[in-house]
């Protein structure tokens, strides 16, 4: 029988990727959670591959700025039109190597088609303001210059989304990049690059070669391109212990970061919240990739007088929940990425019920073909302690209560991540009153939808602990470029400034 990782590696040759990537000699094991399967192993570079690839989107960054915006644009319009055309094959593998469930994988790949249909209209909209000037005969404008190599380090949990979300903008933008793919799923990386080639080919000799490299490494892969000074931004996904690293790197040169970091997402229910469709948003958002978003639902504030009937009804939900492998049509709930996710799910679970938890439903494993499967729990808590403001990667979803709405809101912002957020309410006070200033203090704040699924067309991302980081849509593209304020003197005068004569 073929097994879930060789099933991903028999797709990765249909794409014609990972061609001499393979190699007993190897040291990075190409698995999936699904089975624990392993397809084989994959050769991976050190820290000093970074020195040339580096060198490379140097020089193909000199060539790419040249090229015109919205030609830079027909590139990502080709990549989105190859995302199309490989959708099932790239949304397999992310379901086989992430563990997601079909629709899901298929999601995760329509984002990436999304962001390049957003980056190809922004490809004609970079645009600059023009500006008065103070001086006669003087014309001032506001310029948006590419910015240089753009290092990217994505998670195992959006293998393929987030590369897009960054590639997508770096390239109309004017920018190479150099992507160092979790080492939990370098097939899918090495799927996502094959599709890239293939859009290049279409392109024409105008991409130069090195545009979009991929590094196929651990962390001190990440470490160096974070350390390299020809790196102007650094572009990162993981946990806040990564980002903090990383952060203090690049900014200790002086350079920018990017980073989606952790999140700890709470939804307020009120007395006036219509529950059935609370329910339907609880589940997909809490037990949604098995609670390995950072997105996911985690904390639920429920007033009081509502409480005892939504706990109920989600009891009933979850306890029907169907768990197994996320390839199989009418699953939930796929796999953890490994067994230290699912060590970390079985601890929060005894350190919450340390901490006065009452376990409403879920915890334990299913037996389900050698994964790591776990049944997704409710956990009833006393208060807000130190197990609910830790993020853990896995379906918990801790459940407190409140009687003033101004104090729930103070509950939900009392953590510090501050990425996703959201009320479920029919009163316009309690909805606005949540989205002003004084309300929820995420980077996402939403109302009668859960914490997830975010648009591309927003910015993505948190305030807080979460890095601050807001990628792909809306005005984040600037953080992809340098911002230059030109003055063009046009007059036969030299006014050097407001009042100031100077004579040589
Ligand atoms: C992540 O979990 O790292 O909003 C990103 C969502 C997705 C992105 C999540 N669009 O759930």
């Amino acid at each position: 029988m073929t097994t879930a990782a060789n099933e991903a590696r028999i797709i990765l040759n249909g794409l014609s990727a990972s061609v001499g990537a393979w190699s007993d000699a190897g040291t990075m094991e190409a698995r999936s959670p699904i089975d624990g399967s392993v397809a084989g192993r994959l050769v991976e570079v050190g820290p000093e591959a970074v020195e040339a690839a580096v060198a490379a989107s140097v020089s193909a960054f000199q060539a790419w700025r040249r090229v015109p915006a919205p030609r830079r644009g027909e590139l990502v319009r080709l990549l989105g039109e190859e995302l199309r055309a490989a959708k099932g094959d790239l949304a397999r593998l992310v379901t086989l190597e992430a563990g997601k469930i079909v629709s899901e994988g298929l999601g995760e790949v329509q984002e990436m088609i999304d962001i390049c249909d957003f980056a190809v209209g922004l490809s004609r909209q970079l645009n600059g303001l023009t500006l008065p000037s103070e001086r006669p005969g003087h014309h001032m404008r506001e310029t948006w210059q590419p910015l240089g190599p753009v290092a990217i380090v994505t998670a195992f949990n959006f293998p393929v989304a987030v590369w897009a979300w960054n590639a997508a903008l770096a390239l109309v933008c004017g920018n190479p990049v150099i992507w160092k793919p979790s080492e939990k799923t370098p097939m899918t990386a090495l799927g996502v690059q094959a599709v890239f080639d293939r859009a290049v080919a279409r392109f024409g000799s105008d991409a130069p070669e090195g545009l979009a490299q991929l590094l196929i490494g651990r962390r001190e892969v990440g470490e160096a391109l974070a350390a390299d000074p020809r790196i102007p931004l650094v572009s990162a996904t993981g946990s806040t212990r990564m980002g903090r690293a990383v952060a203090t790197t690049v900014a200790g040169r002086l350079a920018r970061s990017l980073l989606e970091l952790g999140g700890n997402n709470a939804m307020i229910v009120t007395p006036s919240a219509d529950l059935d469709m609370a329910v339907r948003a609880i589940a997909f958002s809490a037990v949604g990739t098995a609670g390995q978003r950072c997105t996911t639902l985690r904390r639920l504030l429920v007033h009081e007088g509502v409480a005892d009937a939504l706990i109920a009804r989600l009891k009933a939900a979850y306890e029907t929940l169907p768990i197994g492998d996320p390839r199989a049509e009418g699953v939930l709930v796929g796999p953890l990425i490994d067994e230290a996710a699912g060590a970390a799910f079985d601890r929060a679970l005894e350190r919450a019920v340390e901490q006065g938890g009452t376990v409403v439903t879920g915890g334990g494993r299913v037996e389900a073909g050698g994964g790591v499967y776990v049944r997704p729990a409710i956990v009833r808590m006393p208060a807000q302690s130190e197990v609910v403001m830790t993020e853990t990667f896995a379906p918990i979803l801790y459940v407190l209560t409140w009687s003033d709405f101004d104090a729930a809101v103070a509950m939900q912002n009392d953590v510090p991540q501050g990425l996703s957020s959201c009320v479920f309410t029919d009163s316009v006070r309690e909805a606005e009153a949540f989205l002003s200033a004084w309300g929820s203090d995420c980077g996402i704040a939403n109302v009668n939808i859960g914490p997830s699924g975010a648009e591309i067309g927003g910015a993505f991302g948190g305030e807080k602990e979460t890095g601050g980081g807001r990628e792909s849509g809306s005005d984040s593209w600037k953080s992809y470029m340098r911002r230059q304020t030109q003055t063009v003197n046009f007059s036969r005068e030299l006014p050097l400034a407001q009042g100031v004569r100077f004579e040589v």
